[in-house]
């Protein structure tokens, strides 16, 4: 069996060392243009050139839990397209989403500028029953993160394309009851993936209905860039319809230093880093599932190409 491996914007020595060691039946060989047909390949963000340079692969395995960049490629139409799964991913992102959302609710972000002129000045307490949150996406990354909050006691409702019951949660399915969802919460959490469905899904009019319609939304967007139309954002803040945001994801990544969000007081920028990929355990699991589909066994994290995720 023969492992190809192609990685955008990461050093392949240690992943190709790693998946040596995992599966010392297989040759695995950093992909140059030319090189041999493999069978399967670990890959982030691969150039087309590379997929067409491989049209025999089986497996395409990716190193991190979105797919949109891989699905955008004209992949060989009968290799199976795999995502991470979790991997060490859902306990940081449930670390970063807490962050954020006690960060806010707590109102630690003025007690850091009290603090900068020695100022001692408790603020009010808040009710967290006023601060619903929101999860949109009750995948593997969502309804870890939704459970984490729920240990906190704020009311918390999620979202997904198919009905759900989760204990601890009130579930919305589908468009029919997005508005309601929006509706019934203040903090909203985006942990969909990036599909023509939801480019653009966190729009004015989607998070104008924060709240019930009422000013105080605020957003933690931890999915894509392109989820949310930048346009948009700062009017919504600038007329307190918004309180605020905490971004890890952007349109343009690197997040351009002439960007406006990195100097709006009441954006936070992270450089979409909630989450990263675990290498050890990535390894692991990539090699056990190359190992399942050579003894014809069913994995998880199969992507759905029709559905895009
Ligand atoms: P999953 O595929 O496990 O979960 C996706 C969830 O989104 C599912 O609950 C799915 O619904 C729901 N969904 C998809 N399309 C729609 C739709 N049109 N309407 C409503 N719900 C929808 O993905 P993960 O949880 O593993 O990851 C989610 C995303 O997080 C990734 O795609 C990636 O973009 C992002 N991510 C960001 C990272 C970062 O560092 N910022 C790190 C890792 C991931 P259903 O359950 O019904 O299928
Ligand atoms: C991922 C990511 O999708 O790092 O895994 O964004």
């Amino acid at each position: 069996m023969r492992i190809t491996v192609c990685l955008t914007d990461n050093r392949p020595d240690a992943w190709i060392e790693g998946l040596r060691a995992a599966l010392p039946e297989a040759m695995v060989e950093n992909w140059r243009p030319g090189a041999p047909q493999a069978d399967h390949a670990v890959v982030w963000a691969p150039p087309q050139e590379f997929i067409d340079d491989q049209p025999a692969l089986r497996g395409i395995f990716n190193i991190g839990a979105g797919v949109d960049a891989l699905l955008k490629l004209k992949l060989p139409p009968e290799a199976q397209v795999v995502r991470l799964d979790d991997a060490g991913m859902s306990v940081q992102m449930a670390e970063y989403v807490c962050h954020a959302l006690i960060r806010h609710f707590r109102e630690f972000d003025i007690y850091e500028a009290d603090a900068r002129e020695s100022r001692w000045s408790f603020r009010k307490p808040r009710e967290r029953e006023d601060f619903a949150v929101g999860v949109m996406g009750l995948g593997v990354l969502g309804e870890r993160v939704a459970k984490a909050v729920a240990q906190f006691e704020f009311p918390v409702n999620g979202w997904s394309r198919s009905p759900k019951a989760i204990g601890g949660l009130r579930c919305f399915a589908g468009e029919a009851e997005f508005d309601d969802f929006l509706g019934a919460s203040r903090v909203l959490v985006n942990l969909l993936p990036l599909t023509e469905a939801t480019r653009g899904i966190l729009n004015r009019e989607n998070l104008s209905r924060l709240n019930g319609g009422e000013p105080g939304g605020y957003l933690i967007n931890v999915g894509r860039g392109a989820h949310l139309v930048e346009a948009d954002l700062i009017p919504l803040l600038d007329s307190g319809r918004l309180a605020g945001a905490t971004l890890d994801v952007f349109e343009v990544e690197p997040l351009p230093a002439e960007h406006p969000f990195w100097r709006h007081p009441k954006i936070t920028v992270t450089p979409h880093g909630s989450a990263r990929t675990v290498r050890e355990a990535s390894i692991a699991q990539i090699a056990g599932k190359i190992r399942a589909v050579e003894l014809g066994e069913p994995i998880a994290g199969v992507v759905g190409r029709e559905r895009g995720y």
